[in-house]
């Protein structure tokens, strides 16, 4: 790292020692600019300030559960960076969600709204709320006390949350019912990842999980490979890993895994599309786990989560594509090792950060096709882009319009990534390129608008 690169990474950690996800987050990130910063040298001072959200709320959310005891959780929402367009980003429910997770998330946003090409800042919200087993109605009464402080903080033009882990379609309508209420209008565009009935767009729900497989798809062609008859591994069984598992299909593949927090299935004859709606009614409706699959289909095995694991057997799953679509620092260096063993030619992030820097350098070192979340999963975001333009005209575009949309915005950020890493002397490095690239237009924007 150049030196005053390495000044602004050393003021991170001094500043929030305790925030290792964020510290991750940044450093990749940082690892990238050299070059930049060597080529424009004036840049450095976007350097040293978007490292600083521009605002972080945090609030008490109280809500009763159905005992009618009270629970009160934490609520957050961090406005990371507004200088090419309002705050933008996903809110995440789980246990373990706090400030250097919501930091991370918000930074990583920056990159990757800017690499879309479509006009939004980043942000990232949610709460340390646990939805696992909680009835339908705790999540409503959680969703609403959520957002009777969050709606003071957000609007069309300010900042437009959308889903993440833990949210999904339901609290979303929750959310925006809450919303609509508070603000005694109906704005449709104060948030995305509605549904169809009151101002949603068509894809929104399969766009991160087809995206990511259009940007693997992308990244296979420069070595004239395809998915046609390749083997994926797929981790996570939430909305990502699912609509990656129904393009990795319609593209000819053969999805082998998936998985939850309890472990993970392994299907030797494949998940076909009968299996694959099997498991979307039992994670979408009826709210189950994964063992449930192996206990339904024939011939599959099941393998549980280890408390401690230094690994995950899922990894060693022989296959040509990973898709790691669950969660951060999921895949380690032995996990990334186990995978290179077993002949993997491509991977591609899914889910935020899920492959630690050593993970992703032992892909490199290794000549695998590696495709950071920041440009690989943009695509959830660009859709809610999309849903943003069609609130705005009051119009709504076919499934058809909509997915070409977001195929080519895929295959724009993989050229743009592609071409940059080469540019800057880095070829095939797709970390680097879309590192630079979503900089640079952030970069040009704070200048110009006098680094506030
Ligand atoms: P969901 O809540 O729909 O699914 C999450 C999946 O990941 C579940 O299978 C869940 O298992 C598993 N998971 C979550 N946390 C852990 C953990 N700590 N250990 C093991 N497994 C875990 O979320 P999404 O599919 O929306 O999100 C998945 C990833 O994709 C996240 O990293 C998210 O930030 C990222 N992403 C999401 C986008 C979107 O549009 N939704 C866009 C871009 C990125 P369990 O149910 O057991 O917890
Ligand atoms: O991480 C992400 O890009 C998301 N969770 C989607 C954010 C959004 O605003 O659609």
């Amino acid at each position: 790292m150049d030196n005053a690169i390495k000044t602004v990474y050393e003021t991170v950690i001094a500043r929030d020692p305790n925030q290792p996800e964020f510290h991750q987050a940044v450093e990749e990130v940082l690892e990238s600019l050299g070059p930049v910063i060597s080529e424009n040298p004036e840049y450095m001072e976007v350097v040293q300030s978007m490292v600083e959200a521009e605002r972080v709320i945090q609030f008490r959310v109280p809500w009763y559960d159905d005992e009618g005891s009270l629970q009160v959780n934490r609520g957050y929402r961090v406005q990371f960076n507004s200088a090419i367009g309002p705050y933008k980003g996903g809110l995440r429910f789980h246990p373990s969600v706090n400030l250097s997770i919501l930091k991370f998330l918000g930074f990583e946003q920056v990159f990757k709204n800017s690499l879309t090409g479509l006009p939004m800042g980043g942000g990232k919200g949610g709460s340390d709320f646990n939805p696992k087993g909680r009835s339908d109605s705790e999540v409503k009464r959680f969703c609403q006390s959520y957002m009777s402080e969050l709606w003071r903080h957000i609007g069309a033009d300010l900042d437009v949350p959308a889903g993440d882990i833990g949210v999904g379609g339901r609290e979303i309508g929750y959310m925006f019912g809450m919303f609509r209420k508070l603000a005694n209008e109906f704005t449709a565009g104060v948030l995305t990842g509605k549904g169809l009935s009151y101002g949603g767009s068509l894809i929104r729900p399969e766009a991160t999980g087809y995206g990511l497989v259009y940007f693997a798809r992308e990244m296979l062609s420069t070595k004239g490979k395809s998915f046609e008859g390749a083997r994926v591994a797929i981790s996570g069984s939430g909305n990502v890993a699912q609509f990656a598992c129904e393009k990795v299909l319609d593209l000819g593949g053969k999805p082998v895994t998936m998985s939850d927090s309890g472990g993970y299935i392994y299907d030797e004859s494949g998940i076909d599309r009968e299996k694959l709606a099997w498991i979307m009614d039992l994670k979408n409706n009826k709210r189950g786990r994964i063992k449930e699959y192996a206990d339904h289909f024939d011939g599959v095995d099941y393998t549980q989560s280890k408390p401690e694991p230094n690994h995950n057997e899922l990894w060693a799953t022989e296959v040509d594509v990973a898709l790691p679509c669950a969660t951060q620092n999921e895949v380690n260096e032995a996990e990334a090792r186990m995978l290179v063993e077993g002949g993997v030619i491509a991977v591609a992030e899914g889910a935020n950060m899920p492959c630690t820097p050593e993970a992703i350098e032992v892909f490199h070192e290794n000549g695998i096709l590696f495709g950071p979340g920041k440009a690989s999963n943009a695509g959830g975001v660009a859709t809610s882009g999309l849903e943003m333009s069609q609130n705005s005209l009051r119009m709504s575009w076919t499934r058809e319009e909509v997915d070409q949309k977001l195929e080519s915005i895929m295959i724009n950020i993989h050229k743009n990534a592609f071409d940059t890493a080469e540019k800057y002397g880095m070829p095939g490095n797709y970390v680097a390129g879309a590192n630079i690239a979503g900089f640079l237009k952030v970069a040009e924007a704070t200048m110009a608008q006098g680094v506030l």
